[in-house]
């Protein structure tokens, strides 16, 4: 009798045990399938521009435009048409690391942007002359 009582104790539990594996394994299916259902899709339709050539003037110590939106493939050629020397360089946030050098007046520099992202740059001879751009 008192193995038969510890057989069926052993029993019991185990059936507790499966049974919260169960409940607890179902929880997180449907956590992941909540999961699932709150994910907007974001299949947007892509809208390829084709790739352009862009030019922005250093003039009176600013980029001009200073913020540009391309496509990707883009060429941007800056000219500076200061009579100082300016020179442009990434930011250290930027995707992509680029460098004029010195520009001296009427020399221009030019950058093919091929990656999407936001490219900050400056002069550094100039600090406060910073420009964008914007690769779709
Ligand atoms: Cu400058």
């Amino acid at each position: 009798m008192k193995t038969f009582s510890i057989l069926l104790l052993s029993i019991i539990v185990v059936i507790i045990i499966v049974g919260a594996y169960f409940v607890l394994n179902n929880n997180n299916q449907q956590a992941t399938i909540i999961n699932q259902s709150t994910e907007s899709p974001t299949a947007s339709p892509q809208t390829s521009i084709a790739p352009s050539k862009v030019n922005i003037t250093i003039q009176n110590f600013a980029f001009n435009p200073a913020t540009v939106t391309i496509s990707a493939g883009s060429t941007v050629t800056w000219v500076n048409q200061d009579g100082v020397p300016h020179n442009i360089i990434n930011d250290a946030s930027s995707p992509m690391s680029f460098n004029s050098g010195v520009l001296a007046q009427g020399k221009g520099f030019s950058y093919t942007f091929t990656d999407p992202g936001t490219y900050s740059y400056h002069c550094s001879i100039h600090p406060s002359m910073l420009g964008k751009i914007v690769v779709q």
